[in-house]
């Protein structure tokens, strides 16, 4: 009966065009296909004047997005050589930069799980929401990937070191937290969506957001920030867990817990991102490294076994190699900002590419 169903389902309500994530199984998590046809939803939209506003929502009752199409990056990466792969990358990363100068109110329903390529289609729309039910993070250091989809810049703009903590850990944040760390914009309670949703349809994205919003909750990280700050402002993943342990609250010991269960080659390429992410001053530069870092991360063992181990077979034991801090080199972190000569994303323009030492 069935056999049609669109991964993707666009229709305009009023002055409203909706774009519905529709892989409930999966969790609505982006494949290729999805980002061209969100990226083709975008061009008709963008000079349709009868096209006021664009909702992004996920089907199903668990959330928006769980991130990328993983499984076809394992194969990819195990069988393959790659060029799948990248050629989904950096479609994805061009949608992100896309939503990111939308010229229309964007507005992205953040209700329920938002990880990986579900903060790219949302965290850098105009108009983000946020519910008592989303559960946002950037966990790419626990399958041995680094974060991407603009996720570095993010991070790298939240106040003080909450978002170094975010994107070594892994760790979910809910609305108060996603509005501090400037993941989000507006909280609005899950029973009012449907609500928000009719409203769209009839008045300005700004008008009908202003009907249902609240103030949001109070996150956790307020209270954390303190310890947070004074731990990941260090140089060294190695020296951040010192001063976890250091530290001696019970907070701090299971995050140093959580860190060492990362990928130690992950977690290193990730720190040198986010800091090199907040010098590159903008989005399109950031999606530029981040290309060449996920590129980089395709030849390194730890992403297929990563993605093994949380995702396939779900053992949760990822066996990571180098499996230690003090085996992963410099000039192993190093190989993952190389550029990547003419296969550079090259979404800042020409010469905007480091240059390459020596
Ligand atoms: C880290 C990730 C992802 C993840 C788990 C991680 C990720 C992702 C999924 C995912 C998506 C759809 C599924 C599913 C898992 O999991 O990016 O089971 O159906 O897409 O620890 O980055």
């Amino acid at each position: 009966m069935t056999g049609t169903e669109e991964p993707v389902l666009l229709d305009i309500r009023g002055r409203a065009a909706h774009i519905t994530l529709n892989r409930p199984k999966a969790l609505n998590a982006l494949n290729h296909s999805m980002v061209r046809r969100i990226d083709e939803a975008l061009t008709a939209w963008e000079h349709d004047p009868a096209v006021e506003t664009v909702l992004v929502t996920g089907a199903g009752e668990r959330g928006l997005c769980a991130g990328g199409d993983i499984r076809a990056v394992h194969d990819d990466a195990r069988d393959g050589d790659g060029s799948a792969s990248a050629a989904f990358w950096r479609d994805e990363y061009h949608l992100n930069a896309r939503i990111a100068r939308f010229p229309k109110p964007y507005v992205a329903l953040m209700d329920g799980i938002v990880m990986g390529g579900g903060v790219g289609i949302s965290a850098h729309g105009s108009v983000r929401i946020v519910t008592e039910r989303s559960q946002i993070a950037m966990p790419e250091t626990g399958i041995g990937f680094v974060p991407d989809v603009g996720g570095t810049r993010l991070l790298g703009l939240a106040p003080g070191e909450l978002g170094t903590h975010l994107a070594l850990t892994g760790a979910r944040i809910g609305a108060g937290d996603a509005v501090l760390c400037g993941l989000a914009d507006h909280y609005v309670p899950s029973g009012a969506l449907r609500r928000l949703v009719e409203d769209l349809a009839h008045m300005p994205a700004r008008d009908a957001v202003a009907r249902h919003e609240q103030p949001p909750p109070q996150g956790e990280s307020a209270g954390r920030r303190e310890w947070i700050d004074s731990c990941f402002a260090a140089g060294t993943v190695e020296e951040i867990l010192d001063r976890l342990l250091a530290h001696g609250g019970p907070d701090a010991k299971e995050t140093a817990e959580t860190l060492l269960t990362r990928s130690p080659t992950a977690l290193k390429a990730t720190l040198a991102a986010v800091r090199r992410a907040r010098r590159l001053g903008s989005l399109e530069r950031v999606l530029d490294q981040e290309y060449r870092v996920s590129c980089a991360a395709l030849s390194t063992p730890d992403l297929v076994e990563g993605i093994r181990a949380q995702v396939i077979d779900k053992d949760r034991n990822p066996r990571w190699s180098p499996a230690t801090l003090a085996e992963v080199t410099d000039a192993d972190v190093e190989r993952f900002f190389a550029p990547l000569g003419d296969r550079e994303l090259g979404l800042a323009g020409p010469g905007t590419a480091p240059d390459t030492a020596g």
